[in-house]
């Protein structure tokens, strides 16, 4: 299926020639028929010579419509153009022109209508003329009659033609269906119809509305007025939607494949065209189906700042137009370059601001956001709309390669002053270090350090650095050297001062494991576990504290603590009667 809004001036025959193209009555109020006017949107098909489907999204000439054409040419990539050979152009066949222009649509047919009435030759040469000017470029014109049939062969087989040149849709990408109606079914509820440009709906998917706190629920989905289990780009779509109050949503909101879509209230654009230097300071902003009031403030020459009213889920790339609706008039179409700008607090930001704009063109660029953003997760620049084709650092976190270089030094550095000031800890905690880097994950801590600095017990340091401080070290070292012999003599009080192993000193060496504490001033040399418990399980079992005691040479003051340690290990267990085992 291929989507075709009309656009044109009021009376120009749109109607009248989707109807005769496709036997069906594209005006569906009682209002509309009674006054001969289309007001609102309207939905009609057909099957063309070669066999595709073409699906008409008619609107309204009138001017005081243009919002309701803007709903429904804004998801719609193609338009079939009509001008009355009888009127020639008029004000809303430019307005409606003006209006494709700044959506960026590129693909259309021109229709002279009514040519049963007067040569269609002016009409098709000034059409042609203005249409050549804009994103259209050199459109196929066709003369038709609603009224005698003459030319709608040829029409039908321009639109095959027309057809065929769509880009293929994307099936892949997730959806966002632009709302531009909801009614309700009595038995069923909810229902909404939208173009549905890319992507795949199923019965029973859930999508995200914005606003609300649950997903709504896919019920039913009808597209050519017949049920089917799913439907694909690009389709004209009706979705029921189960447990959602018809209040809930309306033209304008869209059903959003969850989790994919940023959405925002705050974007930095660019004026297509000669933007206009005197732009008002609030305008209405038209994207898919909606229109919301914006402030405008300018930034560079050619870009802008948006304050939307409500937040939209917009993406980088999006195409939507400014419209004046006090003065009826395009102001013109704009592309989104940042969907998640940053504020702009400081003296100069704008202008800083306006700088950056300049560079960038509203493609999607990854290399460029992560520069800019320097540290963003992989889920919130797929919803800005940017592809994520690059290896995350940590977690889902992307970095610009040149940041994360940095931050690699600045962690280094960071670890080697904190081992200056603090020369007893064994490195600088973790968290510590995400607070200095001002780094938003702990797991970006973990991934920036690199041997010889290494993570152990929360703390990063040199791999060496359970090395201690030269004067503990030496201290370790001479406790060593007068013990080792005696290993479960522990050096007395007095004895610990005289080495210069206060409680810091003491703490420090524990901590690098140079030293097993057993009580305050009670340390022994660290492997002197094992070899307490090889002693021990000589012993007859059980052995008494005393055997202990005497097997080990040494003193209660060890003995009693050693023993705890042993049992808190369940290296030895302690029965009833104070006794001990080894548990082998
Ligand atoms: N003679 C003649 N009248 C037409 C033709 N197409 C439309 N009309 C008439 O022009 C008027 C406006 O047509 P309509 O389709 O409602 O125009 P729209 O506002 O562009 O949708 C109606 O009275 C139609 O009957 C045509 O090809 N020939
Ligand atoms: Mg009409």
């Amino acid at each position: 299926m291929f989507v075709v809004a009309t656009a044109g001036h009021v009376d120009h025959g749109k109607s009248t020639l989707v109807r005769a193209l496709t036997g069906m009555e594209p005006d569906r109020w009682a209002e509309e028929r009674r006054r001969g006017m289309t007001i609102d949107l309207g939905f009609a098909w057909t099957t063309l010579p070669s066999g595709g489907t073409v699906a008409f999204v008619d609107v309204p000439g009138h001017e005081r419509f243009v919002p309701n054409m803007l709903a429904g040419v804004g998801p719609v990539p193609a338009a079939l153009i009509v001008v009355a050979a009888d009127e020639g152009w008029m004000p809303q066949s430019a307005e409606h022109l003006a209006a494709l222009d700044a959506l960026g649509v590129a693909y259309g047919l021109l229709a002279v209508t009514r040519a049963d009435l007067a040569d269609p030759g002016p009409a098709t040469a000034h059409a042609r003329a203005e249409i050549a000017a804009t994103s259209l470029g050199a459109v196929p014109a066709v003369a038709v009659s609603g009224l005698t049939g003459a030319g709608l062969p040829e029409l039908r087989a321009a639109l095959d033609r027309l057809a065929a040149q769509l880009p293929a849709p994307v099936v892949d990408d997730p959806v966002r269906l632009w709302v531009d109606r909801s009614f309700t079914v009595r038995g069923s509820g909810t229902v909404v119809t939208g173009t549905l440009g890319a992507g795949r709906l199923r019965v029973g998917d859930e999508l995200e509305l914005a606003g609300a706190d649950e997903p709504v629920r896919v019920r039913g989905l009808h597209s050519l007025g017949e049920g089917r289990p799913e439907a694909a780009a690009v389709a004209r779509v009706a979705v029921n939607l189960r447990g959602t109050p018809r209040d809930r949503l309306g033209r304008g909101d869209a059903l959003l494949t969850p989790g994919r879509f940023h959405h925002t209230d705050l974007v930095d654009v660019r004026l297509a065209g000669d933007p206009a230097a005197d732009l008002p300071a609030t305008l209405t902003l038209h994207v898919g189906s909606a229109a919301v009031p914006v402030r405008v403030r300018p930034l560079g020459p050619d870009t802008v700042r948006l304050r939307l009213a409500r937040p939209l889920p917009l993406l980088v790339g999006d195409r939507a137009l400014l419209r004046d609706p006090g003065r009826h008039h395009v102001s013109g179409g704009v592309r989104v370059l940042d969907v998640a700008p940053p504020p702009l607090g400081r003296r100069g930001a704008a202008a800083a601001r306006a700088q950056v704009l300049a560079e960038l063109d509203g493609r999607p660029d990854l290399a460029g956001e992560l520069r800019r953003r320097r540290l963003i997760r992989a889920g919130a620049l797929l919803r800005m709309g940017v592809p994520v084709h690059a290896e995350p650092v940590a977690g889902d976190w992307l970095a610009d390669p040149a940041h994360w270089r940095r931050l690699g030094e600045q962690l280094t550095e960071e670890v080697v002053r904190h081992a200056r000031e603090h020369p007893l800890e064994p490195g600088m905690p973790v968290d510590a270090l995400r607070q200095r880097l001002a780094l938003p994950d702990r797991v970006l801590v973990e991934a920036l350090v690199r041997p010889p600095l290494r993570i152990h017990a929360g703390r990063v340091g040199a791999a060496s650095a359970n090395a201690l401080p030269e004067p503990v070290a030496l201290a370790v070292q001479r406790v060593r050297a007068e013990y080792g012999d005696r290993p479960f003599r522990a050096p007395e009080a007095d004895r610990l001062v005289d080495l210069g192993l206060g409680p810091r000193e003491i703490g420090a060496a524990v901590r690098a494991g140079a030293l097993l504490r057993l009580a305050d001033n009670v340390v022994l040399l660290p492997d002197a576990l094992d070899d307490a418990v090889r002693v021990l399980a000589g012993l007859p079992q059980p052995f008494t504290l005393s055997a202990a005691r005497q097997a080990l040479d040494t003193t209660r003051r060890v003995a009693v603590p050693l023993l705890e340690l042993l049992d808190r290990r369940g290296a030895t267990r302690r029965l009833p009667d104070d006794a001990r085992i080894v548990i082998t």
